[in-house]
């Protein structure tokens, strides 16, 4: 299991307290959908997502991108924790939703993305670094309970 430091933790807190879940979630879940097309096949009841404007502006898109980015918010919390924490969401997404586990790294990639987009500068090469540790052992964590 991953350690994080207490200079780790610090970063990964700072940045996240500045984060509009909504806004941000929006974002990330509508960029994985743009980047990503072939992660359209998840969410075919979505409606509209025949273009990037379409995907960016979909309710639906920022609704569930909220839903989604408020659980990553639990990993902050978290951070000692991740594989109880995402323990059931990890038997959902394999046994319910059949989501490949390899979706869960594109997503953190986006969510990097998305802090580097909005904070800029501020997202510092040690926040990178902390964030990017975190947001592989979210993901491995989601991917703990797949069989
Ligand atoms: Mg998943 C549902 C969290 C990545 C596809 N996802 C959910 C739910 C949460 C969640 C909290 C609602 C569960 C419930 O209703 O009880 N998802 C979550 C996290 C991450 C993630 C924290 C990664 C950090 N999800 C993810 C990815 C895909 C995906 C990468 C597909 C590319 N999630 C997915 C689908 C649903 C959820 C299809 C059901 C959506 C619905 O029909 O409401």
């Amino acid at each position: 299991m991953v350690h994080f430091t207490a200079e780790e933790k610090a970063a990964v807190a700072s940045l996240w307290a500045k984060v509009n879940v909504e806004v941000a979630g929006g974002e990330v879940l509508g960029r994985l959908l743009v980047v990503y097309p072939w992660t359209q096949r998840f969410f075919d009841t979505f409606g509209n997502l025949s273009s990037e404007t379409a995907i960016m502006g979909n309710p639906k898109v920022k609704a569930h991108g909220k839903k989604v980015l408020t659980s990553f918010g639990n990993a902050v919390k978290h951070m000692d924790d991740l594989k109880s924490t995402y323990s059931q969401l990890s038997e959902l997404h394999c046994d319910r939703l059949h989501v490949d586990p390899e979706n869960f790294k594109l997503l953190g990639n986006m969510i990097l993305i998305v802090l580097a987009t909005q904070f800029g500068r501020e997202f510092t090469p040690q926040m990178q670094a902390a964030w990017q540790k975190l947001t592989t052992a979210v993901a491995n964590a989601l991917a703990y309970k797949y069989h």
